[in-house]
């Protein structure tokens, strides 16, 4: 098999943004797109000869042939070793999972996430380190710098793996163990989670559970754990065979697109299930339901911490705690209460790595349906299930119910995102630009019922590497302990994307129970009087609410 070396020529838009490369399926299948951005990651690699990788993806369209590329360019480029996932499948977190146990050099996940699949939706290729995190910004910034004055690649003139056959393989000088990608990450659920107390939960049959997997990769994952070794019924996954085109949907668990398991969970008692759960493509996001009940996910992070003690993996409790700028303020609360550090950091699991690195903290979680542990380097979203329904299991409560206590005990942080989808990247610039040029006259203004206490742009030091990273977002803070966070989304792939985070604390238990949209509405037109988004972008309501 012999090595070719060929000659390309750069693209100018192979920058990674929060999560990796992120581009239409179209795009990555333009001659030499793939392979330039390989190229320069394996240039970039420290130690390359005879290193091992973990390689997988979420099961999407391009997925395979994606694969097979990148094996022929790893054997060429004096890869030793991959572990592969059976079918070209892995979830993140099982990526995370198999980086760390195996101890490799790192790992590929092909994958944009929640971003719909199918040959005209995305794709996308991230990669991550050996402690099993996303690349820090300054390797993806030279991989980046490397795909702008790259002149030729090199790939094995032809060969290929049997993607489904588990065992060894070769492939030139490399050899490909292809792995039961589920296996690893099911061991490593038992030893974090009280699986006897939750086989229990499922034993009479009282308790009435629905997954959905969205038709994503964590299909096989929830059954083999939920189904098989916790003995939930046959039908509790639902959407749970990984599709190329995720069945047509969107695989982000969210109220708007997990659409039937919302309907399921949101409908008169007797019918309804009492738990609700779902992930996105690559498994790395949660959405947590209970009976008529929806549990934001920055609630869920403030949860978790406070009962973190009670699952078995955690017995010594939360050591430190960690959230993205626009996650609410939930979870400071229980830090404070604790008597322990909560670190606000930058949007993307990358920013996590060195505080879980360090033992400085060993929880974090951002609003964007994301939570994980010093388990792993990315967030888990089959995990945050298993401690939910641990926690369901251990306290004898619902999920609302353990929500309101949470509440009565810290108070309610009502919060809600705004998505202004596909717009005029240009639009979505001048608007951010122009906030941020207005920013030091915005102190003691008055926007309908709110005066702006401070507003700056975020900037993150990294306190253990003392890294620093700008322009991380917008924040204005009000007197009336409310709070707006203005950012542009670095994972889409179609325009700009806008998105305002908005929060306010309720204190008072007799307006717990408000809708968090009814209650949050004077906040909202507030924000709109500010950033005159519909002045600016003809827009009058958002694209998505989560
Ligand atoms: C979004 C979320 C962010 C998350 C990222 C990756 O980024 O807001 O919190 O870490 O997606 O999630 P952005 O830049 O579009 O706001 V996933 O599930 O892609 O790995
Ligand atoms: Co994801």
């Amino acid at each position: 098999m012999d090595i070719l070396t060929v000659a390309t020529t750069p693209f100018t838009d192979q920058r990674p943004g929060t999560s990796g490369l992120r581009k239409k399926v179209r795009r990555f299948q333009t001659p030499h797109y793939l392979e330039n951005f390989v190229q320069a990651l394996f240039d970039c690699l420290p130690q390359r000869e005879g290193a091992t990788l973990v390689l997988g993806g979420d099961g999407r369209h391009y997925n395979r042939e994606a694969i097979g590329v990148i094996l022929r360019m790893a054997a060429a480029n004096g890869i030793g070793r991959i572990l592969l996932g059976a079918g070209g499948l892995l979830s993140t977190p099982a990526v995370s999972n198999l980086i760390r146990r195996h101890r490799t050099r790192g790992g590929i996940i092909l994958s944009a996430s929640h971003n719909p699949g199918g040959p005209d939706g995305d794709f996308g290729i991230k990669f991550n380190i050996d402690n099993g995190g996303p690349a820090p910004e300054a390797f993806t910034e030279a991989v980046y710098a490397r795909t702008r004055e790259i002149t030729e690649y090199r790939i094995l003139e032809s060969g290929e793996v049997p993607l489904d056959h588990p065992g060894e393989h070769t492939l030139g000088g490399m050899t490909v163990t292809i792995i039961d990608p589920v296996a690893d990450y099911a061991a490593l659920m038992e030893t974090l989670l009280d699986f006897p107390r939750l086989r229990s939960l499922f034993d009479t049959g009282a308790f009435r559970m629905v997954y959905d997997a969205m038709h994503a990769v964590t299909g096989p994952y929830a059954i083999e754990i939920l189904e098989h070794r916790l003995g939930a019924p046959a039908d509790t996954v639902i959407h749970g065979t990984p599709l190329p085109d995720f069945g047509g949907g969107h695989p982000d668990p969210n109220l708007v697109h997990a659409r039937e398991l919302v309907q399921r969970l949101f409908q008169p008692a007797p019918r309804c299930p009492d738990f609700g759960a779902a992930s996105d493509g690559d498994g790395d996001r949660n959405m947590i339901l209970g009976c008529n009940f929806f549990v934001t996910p920055s609630d869920s992070l403030a949860v978790l911490a406070a009962n973190l003690h009670r699952l078995p993996g955690y017995r010594t409790g939360l050591k430190g705690v960690a959230r993205s700028l626009p996650t609410s303020r939930a979870v400071d609360r229980v830090a404070a209460a604790l008597g322990v550090e909560c670190y606000e950091t930058p949007t993307g699991w990358k920013f996590f790595g060195n505080l879980l690195d360090a033992g400085r903290i060993n929880l974090c979680g951002e609003e964007s349906f994301g939570t994980g542990s010093d388990h792993l380097r990315e967030k888990d979203g089959l995990w945050a299930v298993l401690c939910w329904l641990n926690l369901v299991a251990e306290r004898q409560q619902s999920v609302a119910e353990i929500v309101r206590e949470h509440w009565r005990n810290f108070g309610r942080d009502f919060y809600t995102r705004h998505d202004y989808e596909a717009l005029d990247p240009d639009v979505a610039r001048q608007l951010v630009d122009r906030l941020r040029d207005r920013l030091g006259t915005l102190p003691g203004r008055r926007f309908g019922d709110f005066t702006v206490a401070s507003a700056d742009e975020f900037a993150y030091t990294d306190p253990v590497d003392g890294s620093v990273s700008e322009h991380q977002g917008l924040r204005l803070l009000f007197h009336q302990e409310a709070r707006l966070v203005v950012r542009l989304s670095g994972t889409g792939t179609e325009g700009a994307t806008l998105r305002l985070y908005l929060e306010q604390y309720e204190p008072d238990i007799a307006r717990h129970d408000a809708d968090a949209n009814d209650y949050l509405a004077p906040l909202i037109h507030a924000a709109g009087e500010i950033l005159q988004v519909e002045a600016l972008t003809g827009r009058s309501a958002p694209d998505v609410i989560t």
